[in-house]
């Protein structure tokens, strides 16, 4: 058990402090409960600094990740309250270990959503939908790891931005979005990329947050993971994603 809390407190700190760390498990001893068990230690560390859990993440959501990173497992991290970046402001960059950005879509619920549900479901617990973007920060070294390694690492997650919310009852599907920084173009997508249907990576929330003793609750936001790969970011930058029917969203670096 305490290589758990030693795992935990090497990659909090290194969150917390901004430094990168070297992979520790490329010999693959590490289950995925082990990786998830140090992932749930660390943010007890987050805790204690007094910061709120405010929600889920998916990872691996979208082909273009699953290429971009050589992993094709969907993963999921836990968003607190020190993480959400106000929508138009200014990030630290030093702050960071090696930033990435990819553009997301949010969803906030109204109501828990518990175990294996249904897309009409898991829909009817929606609140408001929004155009996001996540700021992914791993700690390893070179942006590099293996699934318990990205998995004990609360999913890269840094940082996430989330624009207007919007009546969920409109078609999501398949919205094109567009990904600038400062202004040139960087990454074309849609909300399809995401299994699909971004409905189904809140389904899989749903599943895998129950099934860690962590239901979805009301007020929970859930990012459904970048719809094409991720770009580095730099000092001095703007970044913003452009999501049909749900406008804007984005921050300074
Ligand atoms: C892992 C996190 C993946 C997504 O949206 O697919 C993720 C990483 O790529 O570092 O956030
Ligand atoms: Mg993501």
């Amino acid at each position: 058990m305490s290589h758990i809390q030693d795992y935990a407190k090497l990659l909090d700190d290194a969150a917390h402090f901004a430094h990168e760390v070297e992979q520790f498990d490329t010999d693959n001893r590490l289950s995925l409960d082990d990786a998830y068990a140090i992932q749930a230690a660390s943010l007890a560390r987050r805790a204690g600094r007094g910061e709120t859990r405010v929600g889920v993440k998916m990872g691996f959501t979208s082909r273009a990740k699953m290429i971009q990173m050589g992993l094709s497992d969907v993963i999921w991290g836990r968003l607190t309250s020190g993480m959400q970046v106000e929508e138009g402001t200014s990030i630290d960059f030093k702050r960071y270990v090696h930033p990435r950005v990819e553009p997301e879509i949010a969803f906030i619920l109204k109501q828990p959503l518990e175990g294996n549900v249904t897309g009409p479901q898991a829909l009817a617990a929606v609140e408001a939908i929004a155009p996001a973007i996540e700021i992914i920060d791993s700690r390893y070294k070179d942006f590099k790891f293996t699934l318990p390694e990205v998995i004990a690492d609360n999913a890269s997650s840094s940082g996430f931005v989330i624009g207007a919310w919007h009546d969920p009852h409109v078609d999501f599907s398949n919205l094109g979005l567009a990904m600038t920084i400062n202004g040139r173009t960087v990454q074309v997508g849609s909300t399809a990329a995401l299994l699909g249907h971004p409905l189904r990576s809140l389904v899989a929330a749903a599943r895998l947050s129950a099934a860690a003793g962590e239901p979805l609750q009301a007020g929970w936001i859930v990012m459904a993971g970048g719809a094409t790969p991720a770009e580095y970011i730099q000092p001095g930058q703007y970044v913003s994603v452009e999501m049909e029917s749900l406008g804007r969203v984005g921050f300074h670096v």
